[in-house]
C-alpha cells in the first residue's frame, strides 16, 4: 500500500451511551476525514490499560493535542502505521500519559482516515493489510443483564446472551434475536410481578430475580425463538466472575440463588447450568487471576466455548498462554482494553492461529460509531458482542448487514468449523 499523509488531528471530549464523558478524535488523511471515539467499560480487567489520562477525558484530550504535533505531518505506509508513533508518544506500559481510550479513538480514525483516502471502507483496508479473508461475525445479543451493568436485585451473572448459532447471515441472525428478545420480555412481564421491564446499561432486561431464574427464561425465550424461525438459538453467558467474587471469603457470592460457592464448586455449578440449558458459550466464570479454574471447567465442558475477557484483557501474550493451556477455547477482542487496533488485530491472529474463537466485543458505555463491525470482519473474527436494543448497540449490527451486502451476504462460519 502506499504512504500517505496526516494532514489534521483533533480531539475533543463527547459522552457515551452511559453520559461518562470519552474521547472522540477526527484524523484527515490526504484529504479524507474520519471520526472515531472510544466506549468506556465499567467491569474492567486489572491488566488493561489506564484509558484516561490524568484528569480524565479532558486530560487525555490536552495531552494528546499536544502531542498531535509529532502526528501531523507523519506518513502512513498502511492502515495502522500510526500505531508505532502513539506508543512512542506515549512512551507508558499503560499508556497513562494519553490514555488507551485517547490513542484508540486515534488509532481508528486514522486507520479509518487511510482507508478512505484510498476509496475503500475500514473492513477492507485491515484484510488486505492482515492478509485476512473477511468474514461475517456471529453476533452475540445481550438479552438480560446484571451485575455491574445493573442496579441492585438483579441477577449477580453479567450478561445472558442470544447465540444464533443456526443462523446463516446477519439478517437472520438479528432478526432471530429480536424475536427470542421480545418473547423473554412476554415471559418476564407474565413471571416477575411488578417487574416493569427495566433495562441494564447494555439495553438487556435488568429484573430482580436469580441467576437460575434468568437462565431458566432466556432459555425459554431462546427455544420459543429457534421454534418460530427455525434458526437455532442457543444460550451464552458473561459471568464476569472477578465480580462475582467476594473478596473477603473468597467465595463466589451467588446471594439471589442463595449460594457461596468455592472455586471448585463454582466450577461444578457452572459445569451443570451449561449441561442442563444447552449452554455455548461461557464468559470470564471465575476471577482473572484463576486461570487454573477456567481450565477445569473448560475440561468438563470440552464443546462449549470458555471464554477470557478480564483474564486476557485483550493481550496477545496472554491469550496465547491461556489458549495453550487450555483454559479457554474463545478470547474477548475489546480494543480500547490495549488502546490500539493493530494490538487488538494481533490478539485476533493469534486466537486464529491457535484455532480458537475471536470475539469482537463491546463495551457497556458505548458509542453510536460502528467500526467495530469493520473490525471484527477485517480480522475474521467469528463472533461479535455487541449488544441488540438500543441505537449504539444496533449501529453495529445494522453495520454488519450493509458489509454483508458489499461482500455478497458474506460468509458466517460461527461456532462450527
Ligand atoms: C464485558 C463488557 C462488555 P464492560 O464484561 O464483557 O459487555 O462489560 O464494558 O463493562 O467491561
Ligand atoms: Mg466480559
Amino acid at each position: 500500500m502506499e504512504s500517505r499523509r496526516i494532514e489534521k488531528l483533533r480531539a475533543r471530549v463527547v459522552f457515551d451511551s452511559r453520559g461518562d464523558k470519552t474521547v472522540e478524535v477526527e484524523v484527515t488523511v490526504d484529504g479524507f476525514t474520519a471520526r472515531a471515539a472510544a466506549p468506556s467499560g465499567k467491569s474492567r480487567g486489572k491488566r488493561e490499560v489506564q484509558p484516561f489520562a490524568e484528569g480524565g477525558a479532558e486530560g487525555s484530550v490536552r495531552a494528546l493535542t499536544e502531542a498531535s504535533r509529532r502526528i501531523i505531518g507523519a506518513t502512513m505506509d498502511d492502515p495502522l502505521a500510526v500505531d508505532v508513533l502513539l506508543r512512542e508518544i506515549d512512551g507508558t506500559e499503560d499508556f497513562s500519559r494519553i490514555g488507551g481510550n485517547a490513542a484508540l479513538a486515534t488509532s481508528v480514525a486514522a486507520a479509518m482516515a487511510y482507508a478512505g483516502s484510498g476509496g475503500v471502507p475500514l473492513y477492507l483496508a485491515l484484510s488486505r493489510h492482515l492478509g485476512v479473508e473477511p468474514g461475517i461475525p456471529l453476533p452475540l445479543s445481550n438479552v438480560l443483564g446484571g451485575g455491574a451493568h445493573a442496579g441492585s436485585g438483579a441477577p449477580e451473572f453479567q450478561e445472558y446472551l442470544l447465540v444464533p448459532v443456526g443462523a446463516k447471515s446477519a439478517m437472520q441472525a438479528i432478526e432471530a434475536n429480536v424475536l427470542a428478545y421480545r418473547k423473554l420480555g412476554r415471559l418476564l412481564s407474565q413471571e416477575v410481578r411488578g417487574y416493569p421491564l427495566g433495562k441494564g446499561d447494555e439495553g438487556g432486561y435488568a429484573p430482580p430475580i436469580s441467576n437460575r431464574k434468568a437462565l431458566e427464561l432466556v432459555a425459554r425465550a431462546a427455544q420459543e425463538g429457534s421454534d418460530e424461525t427455525g434458526v437455532r438459538i442457543a444460550v451464552g453467558l458473561d459471568v464476569a466472575g472477578s465480580n462475582v467474587l467476594d473478596p473477603k471469603s473468597g467465595r463466589y457470592a451467588l446471594r439471589s440463588d442463595g449460594l457461596y460457592l468455592t472455586g471448585e464448586e463454582m466450577v461444578s455449578f457452572i459445569g451443570e447450568l451449561v449441561d442442563r440449558y444447552g449452554i455455548v458459550y461461557v464468559e470470564d466464570p471465575f476471577a482473572e487471576d484463576s486461570p487454573e479454574l477456567f481450565a477445569d471447567l473448560q475440561r468438563s465442558v470440552p464443546r462449549a466455548f470458555v471464554c477470557g475477557d478480564d483474564l486476557v484483557v485483550t493481550r496477545p501474550d496472554l491469550i496465547r498462554s491461556a489458549m495453550e493451556r487450555g483454559a479457554i477455547r474463545a478470547a474477548i477482542i475489546k480494543p480500547n482494553q490495549v488502546g490500539l487496533l493493530s494490538v487488538a488485530a494481533e490478539s485476533a491472529r493469534v486466537c486464529h492461529g491457535l484455532s480458537g474463537l475471536p470475539v469482537a466485543s463491546h463495551r457497556s458505555g458505548e458509542t453510536t460509531d460502528a467500526y467495530l463491525s469493520h473490525f471484527a470482519v477485517g480480522t475474521w473474527c467469528r463472533l461479535i458482542k455487541c449488544g441488540l436494543i438500543g441505537g449504539e448497540r444496533m449501529a453495529k449490527l445494522n453495520e454488519l448487514l450493509r458489509i454483508g451486502e458489499e461482500l455478497g451476504g458474506g460468509r458466517m462460519r460461527g461456532l462450527s468449523g
